[in-house]
Formats: C-alpha cells, structure tokens, sequence
C-alpha cells in the first residue's frame, strides 16, 4: 500500500509556516489550530506534523511516539477547551476523512474536534 504524499498541500505549507494560523497547541510531533471555515463553537483541527495523507496511513506508518502525542494533544484540546467529559464538559465529536468516498479536502491527515453545541451526523 503506498500513500504518496503532495508537499504543496495547504496544511504542509502552514507546517512550513508559509500560511498564519491560529494555534491552540503544538508539541514535536503534534500541531492543533483553529479550522478556517468553523461549523460549531469549537472546531479545531489537530494533524501530526509528519507527512501522513490519511488516518490509516497515519495509524499503519507513524511512531508510536507520534500516535501517543496525537491522542494526548487532542484530550488535551478537548479539556481546555471545555469540551471534555472527564472535566465537566459536554462532550464533542472527533471526526476524520479519508479519501474520495470520505471526502476529504486537505491530503494531510487531521482530526476534526467539534463541540460547543450538539453535532448533528453530517458536519465537516
Ligand atoms: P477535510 O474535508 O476533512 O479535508 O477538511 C479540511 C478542513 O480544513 C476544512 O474544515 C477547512 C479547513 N481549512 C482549509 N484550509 C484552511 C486553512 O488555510 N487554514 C485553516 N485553519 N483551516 C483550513
């Protein structure tokens, strides 16, 4: 299986620095920013900063290093933003796409966190 990763990729270039964004966390392996275009209260992206195309390319090929940080900025995310049921928040939905059928738009793999409101099925 190969995922060929495409360099000019707008979320590539904001690693690279070449674009501002709004960041709410950022780790060696791990960076989480404000999505552009927001479709609840809290919508942040997290994406590693690795050249990953999908989730299943992140999941079969990242570090175990770089899966952990993954998942612990995104808690991390989800408690300081309010959101996390652990901390008195109200919970929130963490959403990925992968490929056509996912439709996804920016071939660098991210996770979508939303909340802030109820999340109806179709968001992002
Ligand atoms: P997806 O369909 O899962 O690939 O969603 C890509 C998301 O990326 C979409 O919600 C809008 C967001 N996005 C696109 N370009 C930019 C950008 O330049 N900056 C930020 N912060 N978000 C962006």
């Amino acid at each position: 299986m190969s995922f060929e990763y495409d360099d000019s990729n707008i979320f590539a270039r904001i690693l690279r620095g070449e674009i501002p964004n709004d960041t709410v966390a950022e780790t060696e392996h791990t960076l989480a920013f404000r999505d552009i275009d927001p479709k609840a209260p809290s919508h942040v992206l997290v994406i590693p900063k690795g050249k990953y195309v999908t989730f299943d390319d992140f999941a079969a090929n990242a570090s175990e290093a770089e899966i952990v940080d993954f998942m612990r900025v995104t808690a991390r995310i989800a408690r300081d933003e309010g959101l996390s049921t652990g901390h008195g928040g109200n919970g929130f939905r963490a959403i990925t796409n992968a490929g056509n059928d996912g439709v996804q738009e920016v071939p660098h793999f991210h996770l979508h966190i939303l909340g802030g409101r109820v999340i109806g099925p179709m968001v992002v």
